[in-house]
């Protein structure tokens, strides 16, 4: 009945024209609304007949918004030509300068090239600066089009010439701009971090979201602020561009644009060669509830779409592939004259009165800016979604034989002179023939038109983009008291980790200080972590108010989502979750105000699955807490190897301003939190902590007498070794949940072998490695000077005893230590992959437990001839260890990797 040959077929043109006929005259007599009434009745009255529409989300290849429905363009057309012009040839020239000085510096000309119009429209009549009311908008630039927004500043006036000599080349005398966004590089510029593609746009998603919060829950007025994103279109190939459409929609983020510049190329070569990126984008963000705006073509287009009576010019538009759309750039109008409206005579003849350089010259939408302001002017007044912005433009714009349209194009760094000449005198830039070889930079002068309309038009809407302000007072810490309190100890009962940190966080959302000002983020977790015991009180949040009786309403903890909520619960998106923990991180900047987030999650699924997204957040200075729960290798039962981090601890170190703790017990959980508070907003670091917490439940002690200072160095020492005279000795370091170990081995080794340990517990190796470095550096610039030590020396000094580190995490993170130690470092972690069982078996397993702790001890003691082998020989049985590989007897011997706990045995 309905096979695709009767759908494709006109097998009654008549009937057909009749049909368009009535549809053309119910839009002309009754309107749109209307017209869109009939068609959809009479689509149901088909369905009724079991006529099946095969399914599409796309609309016809052409511009969502017709020639009758575009607004009057707002500003100076021909000005605004000439600064465009004179922003695309300093972009292009601070890219080739670069280059010539220091040959493989590297940039990029073509993205910007085909983006300019895209962000000079934006730049002269929609992007609002920071002093506009409710503080302006968010603009996430893409980052390799930064060429484009420096040039743009620097015909502000506020980059100079010099800066602009060292693009890319920072550690200059005079300053330099860094390749890509970055607000440590450029801290009163560049707002958002973007160039690792996919990441601009989950974090624009969740900006908008957060800036909804915000408003919702009456901390700042952002009803007037956009958030926009401008994306590349291979860029949509990330799994995070797309990943996280439908939040947007959910969320009616009518707050939030994209726009994606379609120019049909990434690195390599065509994005969808034999296809259509425009139309598979659109499919996905419709599909997705977005509204979506395509801008293919430009004014040039209108009379021949005018003309296209049988629709056969759209037909045709919508034929042909990407990468023959490519082609038409590179070929000139005679080629596109024979391929593209050669095709059909209908449209060979639409086209007869057009010279080759005319058909050349029909330019696509993203470059006019006509088309470009009626999608953004539309974008502005679109209510109850968000919107995408499909701009089809041509790579490396304006770059002629030298890589317009070309596959080479993303990689071209240099122009020779002809090619400059070309750009010239496309452009009209006023550069003699004698100053072109140089490609100089040119800025008209401050009185000229040009400058001042960009400057008016950027005061009127509230001052320059991008631009980075941090103006907020410091914050006062919560009281003492919220965090004594768990300097007690637990009084005998069993607690973990987690449990007094979550009642912790209960106590901070209850000062009346900054109590408003902590957000909870949680992926789908919150039980596990015991968490929903905040939820009546505070709410999750969700814009809508809760519109349903929850299951559970009954129960006193019962699932309550609140238009003022205040925790973040994201669902299962450790990507998202760490998107809102960026946006809430950074409102000190962008919103002025201090957000504390405290985003709570598996360890094993924070910096191992969205490394990246940390990286972004430390690139961005975000402040707040990422607590890494259910920690450790082996302390996490049952679960299994994908559940089992034993290594997020070494991938924190990497990060240079985040501070990584694993603590043991609640008191030094509390001692963080609190100096983490006061760093970050008292004393305005721009630092963020990763801390490691455990599901172990164990009796928490009080907190020993002048502990504080080491908590926070990495360091300190908790239970002092009863030494005897000339009695062997060694140091156990334990961390986290394996800290207990470390003290029952204490025990062992005084009872069983008269032994006598210290016990230290360290919170932080990254943090004490960090500290002996940088007392390094400084001593090695003073020689002859008192030397710095740093704490780990303070504490150890040239003891030479053993150390024996047994932790949750790989040895890697204990050995990081031990350029700087005296004695042996005997390190035991978790090293291979994990394995569901008891802790008890996964300790022995690893070697990680008070058995192994207590041998390792022996065994080193033994290799420095301070206990005789049969001491060796004794522990061996004692502590059930098999002489093949000194672990446990009987253990598993097939092990993926050597987990041997005492190396040199
Ligand atoms: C995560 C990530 N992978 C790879 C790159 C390297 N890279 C920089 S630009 C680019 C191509 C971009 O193509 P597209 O998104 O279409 O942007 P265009 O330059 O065409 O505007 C690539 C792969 C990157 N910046 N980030
Ligand atoms: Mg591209």
């Amino acid at each position: 009945m309905n096979s695709p040959k009767q759908h494709n077929e006109d097998i009654d043109p008549q009937e057909t024209t009749e049909w368009i006929d009535s549809i053309d005259a119910v839009v002309q007599r009754s309107g749109l609304a209307r017209a869109q009434y009939l068609l959809k009745t009479l689509l149901d009255r088909g369905h009724h007949h079991g006529v099946v529409m095969p399914f599409t989300a796309n609309t016809p290849y052409v511009n969502t918004i017709p020639v009758d429905q575009e607004p009057p363009f707002p500003g100076d057309r021909e000005l605004e030509r000439k600064i465009k012009s004179i922003i695309r040839w300093n972009a292009m020239a601070l890219v080739v300068r670069a280059n010539r000085k220091s040959e493989g510096i590297g940039g990029h000309i073509s993205s910007y090239a085909s983006a300019a119009t895209l962000y000079e429209v934006g730049f002269n009549h929609y992007f609002r600066g920071k002093k506009a009311e409710g503080g302006g908008d968010h603009v996430y630039f893409q980052g390799h089009s930064s060429p484009g927004i420096y040039a743009r500043a620097f015909f502000e006036g506020r980059i100079t010439i010099q800066q602009m000599r060292n693009f890319r080349r920072e550690l200059q005398k005079d300053g330099g701009l860094s390749s890509y966004p970055h607000p440590w590089l450029m801290p009163d510029f560049w707002e958002f971090p973007t160039v690792s593609m996919g990441l601009a746009a989950i974090n624009a998603i969740y900006q908008a979201r957060f800036n909804r919060y915000l408003h919702d829950r009456g901390i700042r007025d952002t009803s007037k602020s956009t958030v926009w994103a401008f994306l590349g279109d291979g860029e949509t190939d990330e799994p995070e561009t797309l990943g996280a459409l439908t939040l947007a929609s959910r969320e009616n983020l009518d707050n939030l644009v994209f726009v994606v510049n379609c120019n049909l190329q990434r690195l390599d070569g065509p994005v969808r060669g034999n296809g259509h990126i425009i139309q598979e984008l659109e499919a996905a963000f419709r599909g997705a509830g977005w509204h979506v705006i395509k801008v293919v073509w430009g004014s040039s287009w209108d009379p021949l779409l005018e003309a296209d009576d049988s629709g056969l010019l759209v037909r045709r538009m919508g034929e042909v592939v990407d990468g023959e759309y490519q082609k038409y750039i590179v070929e000139r109008g005679a080629y596109v004259r024979e391929n593209f409206f050669g095709a059909y005579a209908e449209l060979a003849k639409l086209v007869e009165s057009y010279s080759d350089e005319q058909l050349y010259d029909l330019r696509r939408g993203g470059h006019d800016p006509i088309k470009v302001n009626a999608a953004y002017h539309q974008a502005m007044l679109n209510e109850g979604a968000p919107t995408v912005i499909l701009a089809k433009t041509v790579k490396g714009y304006g770059l002629g034989e030298a890589g317009e349209g070309r596959n080479i194009t993303h990689q071209q760094k240099k122009l020779n002179e002809d090619e400059l000449r070309q750009f010239r005198d496309r452009f009209d830039i006023p550069i003699t023939d004698e100053q072109l070889a140089d490609a100089p930079f040119y800025r008209p002068r401050e009185d000229s038109e040009v400058v001042q309309y960009i400057l008016d038009r950027r005061e009127a809407l509230g001052g320059f983009v991008p631009s980075r302000v941090v103006k907020i007072d410091p914050l006062h810490s919560p009281s003492k008291e919220i965090f004594t309190e768990f300097f007690k100890g637990s009084d005998g009962r069993k607690a973990s980790t987690t449990m007094a940190f979550v009642r912790l966080l209960a106590r901070l959302m209850d000062d009346p200080q900054i109590g408003k000002l902590i957000v909870p983020i949680v992926p789908d977790e919150a039980r596990t972590f015991g968490l929903d015991a905040l939820f009546r009180k505070h709410g999750i949040y969700a814009h809508t108010g809760q519109l349903y009786e929850p299951v559970d309403s009954h129960l006193l903890l019962h699932y309550h989502e609140a238009k003022d909520g205040q925790i973040l619960e994201e669902g299962i998106t450790e990507a998202g979750s760490m998107a809102s923990f960026v946006a809430a991180g950074s409102a000190y900047a962008t919103h002025g105000v201090d957000m504390i987030p405290f985003f709570m999650f598996y360890s094993m699924f924070g910096f191992q699955r969205i490394g990246d997204s940390i990286w972004a957040a430390a690139d961005m200075r975000s402040k707040g807490f990422l607590i890494g729960c259910t920690a450790g290798r082996t302390t996490l039962a049952g679960e299994g190897l994908q559940h089992q981090d034993g290594h997020s601890l070494l991938h924190a170190s990497t990060v240079p301003n985040c501070i990584s703790y694993d603590p043991a017990f609640a008191y030094e959980v509390a001692i963080i939190v609190r100096d983490g508070i006061k760093r970050m907003y008292e004393k305005r670091e721009d630092i963020f902590y990763y801390m490691t917490l455990e599901n172990e439940p164990y009796v928490q002690p009080p907190k020993p007498a002048d502990c504080a200072e080491g908590v926070l160095k990495g360091l300190y020492l908790y239970r002092a070794a009863e030494k005897s005279d000339g009695g062997p000795c060694v140091h156990l370091f334990g961390s986290g949940a394996i800290l207990n170990e470390a003290l029952k081995a204490n025990e062992l080794l005084a009872r069983e072998f008269g032994i006598a340990s210290d016990v230290w517990s360290v919170t932080s190796y990254t943090e004490l490695q960090r500290d002996a470095a940088k007392a390094d550096r400084w001593n090695s610039t003073r020689p002859g000077h008192p030397q710095r030590t740093g704490h780990l020396l303070d504490m150890i000094g040239d003891d030479d005893d053993p150390i024996i580190a047994a932790s949750d995490y790989v040895r890697n993170v204990p050995d990081q230590i031990s350029p700087w130690l005296a004695g042996r470092l005997v390190t035991l972690g978790t090293d291979g992959f994990g394995r569901s069982d008891t802790r008890e078996a996964l300790r022995a397993f690893f070697g990680v437990d008070a058995a192994a702790i207590a041998f390792a001890a022996v065994v080193a003691l033994a290799q420095r001839g301070q206990l005789s082998e049969s001491t060796v020989h004794k522990s061996m049985q004692l502590l059930n260890r098999d002489s093949e590989n000194g672990r446990p007897s009987g253990s598993d011997a097939e092990l993926t990797h050597d987990h041997t706990q005492v190396s040199g045995l």
